[in-house]
């Protein structure tokens, strides 16, 4: 089996699920690259050799330039946060690297952009870690739909709700909490959450056309971690929108920082003309489904455990009845990307399916900024539809 060796940029979160993806992959998926954990790249070496040595790195780099330089890196995988993706992806794209970048792709279209054509222009596989794609119940969904199980799609809902933002006395920047200064996120709510909500839709339902948003930032200014002064937020907190699909089907999206409650409520739904969906990330393993050709006595929404050997990716685990969680939606995408780039493939959500998403939430800031609906950039082709 061929080594494939990685560069990893990131310590944080996301370079635990997606180190953890390349340790695990080969355990469970025949994919034709034994992923080596190379070496982790961060700007406190401290933390990056302390990470180094938890997940089994070689060699850590504090400059990620000598990650792109290395002639013993095949794979730069971006787990920075989001100001860093731009400039990191389009060099290692013109080293001739293999990219992987975490969702969103840019922090708008612009840098998006930049990056999509960095990584065509130089023909290296590429791919962004939009996991809840591989989510198998999600996975189960577009089959249905494929299978034109729904019908025509009339309405499509989806939202993801957390509260972790609330008191006014939480800094923004810095390590942990850069997601809440705009400088560094590119924007709150609708790049980071809303992002996995429009990649899925259109991944499910088709490309969307013109959006009507509406936007709020409800604490408007917080200290500063690197500052250490109190400074505005240009975040958005909470971000809403209508949205029309090519095929003709309105949906609705909504995500917020401010649900008390709720951590991850990621949900959605679809109905069609003979059938209807309903998946929660809190519950990831099911898939509920409403059938109205079922005979009448027994029609009911039924609560499908998607654990079984038949369906997606679960062959691949343990015994039907046991279910699997978060992180492997990441191992899935590894695999998935392995057996892609083995053949010179990228693996979808591609750089240019992501382009898409920041399209769209680029929209998406502008008719809140305007109140007024707006049309999204690129086609009904240029869609995700990996
Ligand atoms: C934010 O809290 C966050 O970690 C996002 O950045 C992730 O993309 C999402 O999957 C979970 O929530």
């Amino acid at each position: 089996m061929k080594r494939l060796h990685i560069g990893m940029v990131g310590y944080g979160f996301m370079g635990r699920t997606h180190s953890n993806a390349f340790a695990q992959v080969n355990h469970f998926f025949d994919v034709p690259y034994r992923p080596v954990l190379k070496t982790v790249c961060a700007r406190n070496a401290g933390r990056a050799q302390e990470f180094a040595g938890k997940w089994g790195y070689e060699s850590v780099e504090t400059d990620w330039r000598k990650l792109v330089d290395s002639h013993d890196i095949d794979l730069i995988d971006i787990a920075s946060p989001n100001d860093t993706h731009a400039e990191i992806a389009i060099a290692a794209a013109q080293a001739g690297k293999m990219v992987m970048c975490e969702k969103p792709l840019g922090r708008n279209g612009a840098e998006g952009e930049a990056m999509t054509r960095a990584v065509e222009a130089a023909g290296v596989s590429n791919m962004v870690w939009y996991n809840y794609r591989r989510v198998p119940a999600v996975m189960m969904a577009r089959q249905l739909i494929d299978e034109g199980r729904l019908g025509k799609i009339f309405h499509y809902r989806a939202k993801f709700l957390q509260d972790w933002t609330i008191s006014s006395d939480l800094p923004q920047g810095g390590e942990g909490l850069w997601r809440l200064d705009v400088s560094v996120a590119g924007s709150g709510v609708t790049g980071d959450l809303l992002a996995h909500c429009i990649d899925t839709a259109m991944w499910l339902n088709g490309g969307i056309g013109e959006v009507s948003a509406m936007t709020e930032t409800f604490i408007r200014q917080r200290k500063h971690n690197l500052t250490g002064k109190v400074e505005p937020v240009g975040i958005d907190d909470a971000s809403a929108f209508l949205a029309r699909f090519h095929n003709g089907s309105l949906a609705t999206f909504e995500a917020t920082r401010y649900a008390r409650g709720h951590k991850a409520l990621y949900t959605l739904e679809i109905n069609g003309e003979h059938a209807s969906i309903f998946w929660d990330l809190h519950d990831l393993h099911r898939l509920q489904y409403f059938d109205h050709r079922d005979e009448g006595r027994l029609r009911g929404w039924r609560s499908i455990h998607i654990t079984d050997g038949d369906h997606p990716y679960m062959k691949h685990w343990w015994v039907p009845g046991l279910q699997i969680g978060y992180e492997h939606t990441f191992i899935h995408q590894a695999a998935d990307f392995l057996s892609a780039a083995a053949e010179q493939r990228s693996a979808a959500p591609t750089f240019r399916d992501a382009l898409q998403t920041d399209y769209v939430t680029d929209a998406v800031l502008e008719s809140a900024a305007n109140r007024k609906w707006v049309q999204v950039r690129g086609g009904a082709d240029a869609v995700a539809n990996g």
